[in-house]
């Protein structure tokens, strides 16, 4: 299959009119973690998100931007997203254009998937408003019960790491993902993989090895892993084929792609065996829909990845995984991991059995309370 020819499974959301928008708001929060979150690439002790907030006679929407107030994830940062939606990407929305319309305008700006993913998402969570019915419906999907997944960040020590991840298993997550970085990585799998056996175990790199750590990256295939997450550089794809056609172990691209074409490119080299498709990353929820469905076609296992994001971002998160691709459980964890306290009136829990409901009632189904916003702004402005 050519990836340009589009799935029909997006037209019906293709031409989706916009309705007329009374006002935009851009609200940036600052919700404190219960725990750092350590990674290869930085350590976060809180989530700061740019949210935006769209009225169109009287009906809001919420949707989220997944970028960080830094660039160590991904360029994007909140600051460099706002500079986008501001200045290039809203005066492009107009009313009466479809969204179909409103992407082939956005392709006009290189990159910045994650700005304009804030905008698609909030465009499509207002029309879900205004019709009254789930993003999922929305999006032409039947709801089910989401496999859960966690992220369990770098801890000081093995002992800390364990207990992580025996929390983890007690509370029924239905795959475990640890964090690794050069210097802790084989001994603290092997402690994990010992500890539990039989456990669906994955890690992530981001990006800390290069193609010269082959032979050590190679010591990882001892202990059935589901896949090893962006082993080599952010931008690499041809890298990663070589590194998969020297190992056992999956490999799973997240940071290195950002759209369809990346995800084809990378499968028709061999670069990968999974993919993990955040809607932010990758320019909003068509986009994924298209990966998800191209790559799951090629036999390539797709989840849903996470940016640590509020309730907000967290439910979109949720509703994605209801499109036909998402094979894999992703990395939508309990709210309780990140916050106290989040924005939304209900906290993302799992069920007995380690599934996640997806949040009733119309758009995103969770009820951002502005109280909440209130007492986390740091800065907030209306761009219309
Ligand atoms: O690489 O998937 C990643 C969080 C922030 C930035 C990058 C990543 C992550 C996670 C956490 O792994 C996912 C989540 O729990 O939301
Ligand atoms: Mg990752």
């Amino acid at each position: 299959m050519d990836p340009r020819d589009r799935p029909s499974l997006t037209a019906a959301l293709e031409a989706l009119v916009l309705p007329a928008i009374d006002h935009v708001d851009l609200v940036t929060v600052r919700l404190p973690f219960v725990a750092p979150f350590g990674t290869s690439v930085h350590v976060w002790t809180a989530k700061e998100a740019m949210l935006m907030r769209l009225e169109s006679q009287g009906v809001t929407a919420w949707s989220e931007c997944v970028s960080d107030p830094d660039p160590f994830y991904a360029y994007e940062t909140n600051t460099t997203a706002r500079h986008i939606i501001r200045d290039f990407l809203l005066p492009l929305v107009e009313p009466g254009i479809t969204l179909g319309e409103l992407e082939g305008r956005f392709r006009h700006v290189r990159g910045h998937g994650m700005a304009k993913a804030t905008v698609e998402n909030a465009c499509l969570i207002l029309i879900a408003n205004q019709q009254g019915v789930a993003l999922h419906e929305l999006l032409g999907r039947p709801a089910k019960r989401i496999p859960s997944g966690i992220s369990i960040g770098l801890k000081e020590t093995q002992q800390d790491l364990l207990a992580a991840v025996e929390g983890a298993v007690a509370k029924g997550y239905h795959r475990i993902k640890m964090k690794v970085k050069k210097g802790q990585d084989i001994e603290w799998v092997r402690a994990a993989r010992t500890r539990f056996p039989d456990l669906p175990l994955m890690v992530d790199a981001n990006g800390d090895y290069s193609l010269s750590d082959t032979d050590h990256l190679r010591r990882l295939d001892e202990f059935g892993l589901m896949m090893v997450e962006q082993p080599l550089s952010y931008s690499d794809i041809i890298e990663h084929a070589t590194l998969q056609r020297a190992m056992k172990t999956a490999i799973c691209l997240d940071e290195s792609i950002h759209s369809l074409a990346d995800a084809a490119a990378a499968i028709s080299i061999g670069a990968c065996r999974v993919i993990n498709v955040k809607q932010g990353r990758v320019g909003g929820l068509l986009e994924s829909m298209r990966i998800a469905h191209y790559a799951a076609g090629c036999g390539i296992g797709v989840w849903s990845g996470g940016m640590d994001e509020t309730g907000i971002g967290r439910a979109v998160n949720i509703h994605l995984q209801t499109a036909e691709g998402f094979t894999l459980p992703g990395d939508t964890s309990e709210t309780a991991n990140y916050f106290d306290q989040d924005i939304v009136d209900q906290p993302v829990v799992l069920d007995a059995d380690g599934f996640i409901d997806i949040p009733k009632g119309p758009g995103i189904g969770a009820r951002v309370v502005p109280e909440r916003v209130l007492k986390r702004t740091i800065s907030a402005e209306r761009i219309r």
